[in-house]
């Protein structure tokens, strides 16, 4: 794995074409209170399939229906104004929540993958990759903010073109924000009571993103590693399904190498 700064070895692709049916049932599905997959194939409406609030797909923003780390994704670039706005929710108060984006960018600009903040204020929250002028250097990496309190950058370098999860989380009991990067507990940080804003919700990334979903509770290490493994290996489909009964699985698996493989 690269770390940021250090450039060492790359990270494998993950592979952009997945079949899939959903992996998730059991994991945090009690609190999750939105969810967007991106699996549209056309269109401007970022369809919701939990939590009801749709994203308008604004400027130049459009779906990849190959292009995810399941299924589909959408491109988005901030640079330019363009963005998945799903309005002004998703404001909480000082209450556990956790927000998660899977990203894929090259980028070295600015960019909030989640975003839900007034400009030049204490106030809000967002996921941001590169610097993005709340006073934490993080050039190629990760962090996450909460009316200023926030984690430090990443260790690992986000903006190397692989898909990668980022869950930022902020924890009340344990008056903390804390950053995941692919399954990993990277950074935690400091913690500020939020302060609310009217501003909308978005996805302000520059590249592709993917999986994006909204907790009402602080998640753990062990529930942010099941849902980074259960996206890398999702759960069989059918037909192999059918091949575990008959001890074909093998020559299944040797397909589905070959058809990942990059
Ligand atoms: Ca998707």
């Amino acid at each position: 794995m690269r770390e940021c700064r250090k450039y060492g070895s790359v990270r494998g692709a993950l592979g952009n074409q997945r079949s899939y049916r959903d992996p998730f049932m059991g994991i945090g599905d009690a609190s999750l209170i939105a969810h967007w997959r991106f699996d549209e194939t056309g269109g401007n409406t970022a369809y919701a399939s939990v939590g009801g609030i749709d994203g308008l797909l604004t400027g130049t923003s459009i779906f990849d229906p190959v292009g995810g780390i399941l299924g589909g994704a959408v491109q988005v670039d901030t640079t330019v104004g363009s963005r998945v706005d799903m309005g002004n929710n998703f404001m909480f108060g000082s209450v556990d929540f956790s927000v998660q984006a899977w990203i894929k960018t090259t980028s070295t600009a600015g960019m909030m993958p989640v975003i839900k903040h007034q400009g030049g204020s204490f106030n809000g929250y967002f996921l941001a990759v590169n610097n993005v002028g709340d006073g934490v250097s993080a050039t190629n990496c990760a962090h996450f903010y909460v009316s200023d309190g926030k984690t430090g950058a990443s260790s690992t370098i986000v903006n190397d073109g692989n898909w990668h999860q980022l869950v930022g989380v902020y924890d009340v009991n344990n008056s903390e924000t804390r950053l995941y990067v692919d399954g990993k507990l990277e950074v935690t940080g400091g913690f500020n009571n939020m302060v609310p804003n009217s501003q909308p919700f978005l996805i302000a990334s520059v590249g592709y993103v993917d999986e994006v979903r909204i907790w009402n509770h602080a998640l753990i290490l062990s529930e942010v590693q099941a849902l980074y493994e259960q996206t890398n290996n999702p759960v069989p489909e059918p037909a192999t399904m059918l091949l575990l009964g008959s001890g074909l699985i093998g020559l299944a698996g040797y397909g589905r190498k070959k058809f990942f493989k990059k």
